[in-house]
């Protein structure tokens, strides 16, 4: 099994790498780059063009050198790459890069209020652009905090460069004040790190930090950078070659597996296509939409993918996993092939591994060869780009089957499971909102152009279930790591890529109080976001595990008193400079949130008081086989049964 996150093997030669003599070690392909090659021209560079891109032959002319900080190189080299807009918070280890952006006319700094918001806001603006994300934090607790959003970004491979002041030279190493090793910190959670040495590297290090964070499977790359060093001065040259030994991702499928697949497609009767978050980072949507309505074959998306295939199109299936539909998970264990498109076989979409899909034969397609195979084996493994191997797989596929495929009998089968377990929750009956209802109504107003972010808990599942997704990069929210926090910092950076969408976050009350400090950068800033906050007065999620699994013991998941509303959301919006409103009948819904469409100038949140007992389901609880999943609590789907039993069973 290879190791994700390659680099790790030059970064750990010392505390210290980055230095001359390690990059001379290495028989090192030369990487050359020009002025704003690495962020791409279209607002959403896939990995695989900037990757082309940067392979193109130098310009000959030679640039000419100029004598500026080390600071100002950080600033110059960041504009040079084209970024125009950084989120961080200051500090003595950073005074001296502040001090250049002071006077930087093209880099606009967001100032966060927890150095945790600018790595989310960096997240969202990443994922709705499609650009490296850069945030910036001063050294030990600044550095620190951002080690949180970093490892979100990891697992969800995401673009971001975090810029961190370090204390001088002389005193690393001393436990000086506010020192803290953040490349040993940050080594399993960044696909690379730098510490920087040698002045004259910065326009190097930061190129290579932007490139490695863009191309290949993206990922986010932080480089410490010494104070003393920010203070020296160097020759700045531009464009600056690249130095990175080995890393050369495959873009481009290889014709042989492309084959295979096809045949194995050919023979296949129940095939399902398992589409993964790496179709939306490859803009592989057209590709993806094409191949399924020229082929055929049904259509799961997972948590990461929703938007990568309309949720209207009568071939998606929905989404898999823990809560996912019956039709997406019952179409999965019953296929005998799935066609994996930029997934990962995560634990919350295989459940128990051994028993997922046990029929299936797999072709994997992915950028990064170390996720194939990782879980499951693989029949037909396949390295490249999502949008290249789907494009790939169309031509192969018209070229070997020109009459198509005959899946009828599977189409039906599946479209019946569909039809059988449509979308549907169970009422309360408390008196309080129902929060699918709510959710399921913010969908219909806002549309599918405005884009969701969502925070950790029921609520993002519900969102997850209940928004009609047609457009990718249009739902945000932290899957891989699940991080409570993450959906308003995200939707400010959202909102800083795409000032012209509506961008609404669907949060919980527990995620709420973790990050809601950066409503006030939202308004001091003019990021006029909006907020749905679906407050249960529990952490939710883990109440409902509770219920279900610990006897009802809720241990340390009540928020508040459900009749107290403690904070008071609606103060504490107004407070940071926003409009609120609190909605606890059903018929303010709509209205509440047309008014807050209204609003364009400052951010909203609207308080909606939902009862504590509602769930999400459909589920497969942990660990166990995705056959296993009930559609509501207690009741069961037997995929093999005859469907009257079925019927009879959901009649009762
Ligand atoms: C930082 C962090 N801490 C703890 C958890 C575990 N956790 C998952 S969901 C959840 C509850 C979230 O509560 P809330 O935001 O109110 O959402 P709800 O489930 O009520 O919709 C918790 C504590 C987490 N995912 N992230
Ligand atoms: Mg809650």
């Amino acid at each position: 099994m290879l190791k994700r996150g390659f680099l790790h093997r030059i970064s750990t030669k010392s505390y210290l790498t980055h230095d001359v003599e390690s990059a001379e070690t290495f028989k090192n392909p030369v990487i050359l780059l020009k002025e704003s090659e690495v962020v791409a021209a279209s607002s959403h560079p896939t990995p695989a063009t900037v990757a082309h891109r940067s392979q193109k032959p130098q310009d000959t002319t030679k640039p000419q050198a100029e004598r500026i900080s080390g600071a100002e190189a950080i600033v110059r080299s960041l504009e040079n790459l084209g970024t125009d807009l950084v989120f961080g918070l200051p500090g003595g280890a950073v005074l001296p890069l502040y001090e250049a952006l002071y006077s930087s006319t093209k880099l606009r700094h967001i100032l966060v209020r927890h150095e945790q918001g600018a790595g989310h806001a960096a997240t969202g603006y990443a994922q709705v652009s499609g650009k490296v994300g850069v945030c910036i934090a001063t050294s030990g607790p600044g550095a620190t905090n951002l080690v949180t959003p970093i490892a979100d970004a990891y697992l969800d491979s995401v673009p971001l460069v975090a810029i961190t002041g370090q204390v001088p030279r002389p005193i690393l190493g001393t436990d000086a004040f506010q020192e803290a090793d953040i490349r040993g910190i940050t080594m399993p959670v960044t696909k690379h790190n730098f510490i920087i040495t040698d002045a004259a590297q910065i326009p190097q290090v930061i190129a290579e930090a932007f490139h490695l964070a863009a191309t290949g499977r993206p990922g986010p790359v932080l480089v410490d950078i010494p104070k003393d060093i920010q203070n020296t001065e160097l020759d700045f040259v531009w464009p600056p070659q690249l130095e990175l030994p080995g890393y050369r991702p495959v873009t481009t499928p290889h014709s042989r597996p492309i084959e295979q697949a096809i045949k194995l497609i050919g023979e296949a009767k129940r095939p399902v296509l398992y589409i993964g978050g790496g179709v939306i980072k490859a803009n592989a949507a057209p590709q993806l939409l094409e191949f399924a309505n020229h082929t055929g074959i049904p259509v799961v998306t997972t948590l990461m993918a929703l938007g990568s295939f309309p949720d209207d199109h009568p071939l998606h299936l929905g989404m898999p996993g823990m809560h996912g539909t019956v039709a997406a998970v019952g179409g999965m264990q019953g296929s005998d092939l799935l066609i994996t498109i930029g997934a990962r076989f995560d634990d919350r979409v295989t459940g128990q591994t051994e028993t997922f899909a046990p029929d299936a034969q797999v072709i994997h397609a992915d950028i990064d060869p170390a996720e194939i195979g990782k879980i499951r084996p693989v029949d037909v493994p396949i390295v490249g780009d999502a949008a290249e191997v789907l494009a790939a797989l169309l031509a192969e596929f018209k070229r070997q089957l020109p009459d198509g495929i005959d899946i009828g009998d599977w189409s039906r089968h599946v479209q019946g499971l569909k039809e059988k377990f449509p979308r549907g929750y169970v009422r309360t009956h408390d008196g309080l909102l129902e929060p699918q209802h709510v959710i399921e109504t913010l969908s219909r107003i806002a549309g599918p152009e405005a884009v969701y972010v969502a925070g950790v808990g029921q609520h993002q599942m519900w969102a997850a279930q209940f928004i009609d997704f047609k457009n990718p990069r249009t739902w945000l929210n932290s899957g891989g790591s699940g991080t409570m926090g993450y959906a308003i910092p995200a939707a400010l950076g959202a909102k800083a890529a795409a000032p012209e969408k509506e961008i609404w976050v669907v949060d919980g009350d527990g995620c709420f109080q973790m990050t809601n400090q950066e409503l006030t950068t939202a308004a001091v800033e003019g990021f006029p976001i909006k907020v749905a906050l679906i407050n249960n007065g529990n952490l939710g999620m883990v109440r409902q595990w509770q219920t279900l699994f610990y006897d009802e013991h809720y241990s340390h998941t009540k928020l508040r008193e459900q009749h107290e509303y403690m904070p008071d959301f609606v103060k504490l919006a107004e407070a940071q400079g926003c409009v609120a409103f609190r909605v606890t009948k059903d018929e303010e819904i709509e209205p509440t949130i047309r008014k807050a469409q209204e609003i364009t100038d400052r951010p909203v949140v609207i308080d909606f008081i939902v009862g504590q007992d509602a769930q999400v389901w459909p589920m497969v609880a942990a660990g166990h086989s995705n056959s296993d999943i009930e559609y509501a609590r207690g009741l069961r789907p037997f995929f093999d049964a005859d469907p009257s039993v079925i019927e009879k069973q959901f009649e009762e």
